[in-house]
This record gives structure tokens, C-alpha cells and sequence, in this order.
């Protein structure tokens, strides 16, 4: 079960982010509804929320997500691979120490991002990305070993598409894993009881478990009648703003 979760909303110049996408330039105002709209989701499924600052100095901030992993036994600041937001992990690590006594970091020159970590269960897919190199997740992997967690890489830098692991895949509990046709092939990955996003909808593989829910983006309508078929609760949480900036929703909190 989780408890809590650390949100940021966008800042006034969320626009001027990172992106990969062709999708047109955010409405703030919009992504301000958006957000407020995740953040009540996840106060519904019994999470205190734990609210950063708004950071202008930072417009990839609100995606709190790649700043750090957090499990039930250790929390891992990260290096983000992206230059404009190293700097997000100062106030991330601020916000984590009173929860966590063991707090570690990636050095250089690692690079992590914490959206190319998936967990499943006590072990950790750590894909290995034009965010993420192979230094970060050889630091990362061996501090999740230490805390008692398995993990393997999962190098998707052939993969078109996928800024980070989890834009293509996510846990859905009971070894069953939501994933995008061009990664349900991957080594580490086939094992598991596999949901095919289908084709056009691969933006929908990213969701979030939390506490017997899932939270899904809205405009899906076909992986949504697959997860329906298979009894998951969902919420549906309107994404547009997000999706502009390559961000989906899991990368809009950290939950521990
Ligand atoms: C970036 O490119 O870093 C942001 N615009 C989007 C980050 C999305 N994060 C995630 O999927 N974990």
C-alpha cells in the first residue's frame, strides 16, 4: 500500500520543457486542471499528498517522477540525464529525508531517470535510454541490491518512440505487465503475463497502480475495454497538457 505521494504542479513556464513529441504547445491553465484533476485521483485511492513549491526554474519539474526511486526500504536521489534538470534533485532530496534514513544517490557520471524504472513485485527493470546510461543504472542496480531487490536492464535506445522505459510499460500486479507491442518482445519483459497496448494507443501503456486502482489516461478507448474485461478499477485522468510535453501519469508523482 502507499500512503503518500509528492506532486509539484506545472509552473507558468511548463512550455518551455523538454519534448519530443508534435503535438502542439500546452495551455498552462489546462495543465493546472489536469494536475489538480491527478492530484484528487490520488487522494481518492488514500494517499496524503505532500506538495512541492511551484519551480520556474525548472519547467520539466512537475514531472517529479524522474527525480528519484523510492521502494519500501531505500530511496534512490537521481542524476537526471536531461542537463536543464539536474538541479530538480536539491529539493526532492529536501522533501524525502524526513521519510527515508537510507538515501542514495546516483554519481557521475551516471545519469537516471526514474521513468525508465519499473518495479514488478521485488524486482526492478532498469531501462537503459538516452536519459539513463549504463554508469546510472550499474549504481542503481547495486543499491537496490543492497536494500534486497533483484533488477535487470532493458536497453530500449533502438526503440522508437520511448523517451523512458515506463512510456511503454507498466505493473499491473499478479505478474501481469500493460505493454506496447515494441516492447513486449524484450528480454526481461516477455516473461511476464503480457496486456498489448494496441497500435495508436501506445500512450496508454503508461498507468498507475495504485491501492487497487489504476489511474488511466482518458481518449484510450480500447486498452481501457481490456483492462475493464479484467476487473481493474479505473480512473480516468484527462492527459492532453502532459502528453504535449512527453509526460504521462506516472511520471506526476512520486508514491512510497
Ligand atoms: C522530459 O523530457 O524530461 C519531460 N518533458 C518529460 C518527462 C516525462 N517523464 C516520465 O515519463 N517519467
Amino acid at each position: 500500500m502507499f500512503t503518500k505521494a509528492i506532486v509539484r504542479q506545472p509552473s507558468s513556464n511548463f512550455a518551455d520543457g523538454l519534448t519530443s513529441v508534435d503535438l502542439g504547445v500546452p495551455d498552462v491553465d489546462r495543465a493546472l486542471g489536469q494536475h489538480r484533476a491527478y492530484c484528487e485521483a490520488l487522494v481518492r485511492c488514500g494517499l496524503e499528498l505532500i506538495e512541492l513549491e511551484r519551480d520556474a526554474e525548472f519547467p520539466d519539474s512537475t514531472f517529479v517522477e524522474d527525480t528519484a526511486i523510492l521502494t519500501h526500504r531505500c530511496a534512490v536521489v537521481t542524476r537526471p540525464g536531461a542537463a536543464s534538470r539536474t538541479g530538480e534533485t536539491v529539493s526532492i532530496a529536501a522533501a524525502l529525508a524526513p521519510y527515508y534514513d537510507r538515501l542514495c544517490r546516483i554519481e557521475p557520471p551516471g545519469t537516471v531517470d526514474g521513468g525508465d524504472v519499473c518495479q514488478i513485485d521485488e524486482h526492478f527493470l532498469i531501462g537503459i535510454s538516452d536519459r539513463t546510461n549504463e554508469d546510472g543504472a550499474t549504481q542503481l542496480a547495486e543499491h537496490l541490491a543492497a536494500a534486497g531487490y533483484t533488477s535487470r536492464n532493458v536497453d530500449i535506445r533502438g526503440l522508437d518512440g520511448l523517451l523512458h522505459l515506463k512510456s511503454g510499460i507498466s505493473y499491473l500486479g499478479d505478474g501481469r505487465v500493460l505493454v506496447t507491442e515494441a516492447l513486449a518482445g524484450e528480454k526481461g519483459i516477455e516473461q511476464y503475463e503480457l496486456v498489448r497496448a494496441p497500435d495508436g494507443e501506445e500512450y496508454a501503456a503508461n498507468c498507475v497502480l495504485v491501492n487497487g486502482h489504476i489511474l488511466f489516461a482518458n481518449g484510450f478507448p480500447r486498452t481501457k475495454s481490456m483492462l475493464d474485461e479484467l476487473g481493474y478499477q479505473l480512473i480516468d485522468i484527462e492527459m492532453s497538457e502532459f502528453q504535449k510535453m512527453d509526460g504521462g501519469l506516472s511520471c506526476l508523482s512520486l508514491r512510497f
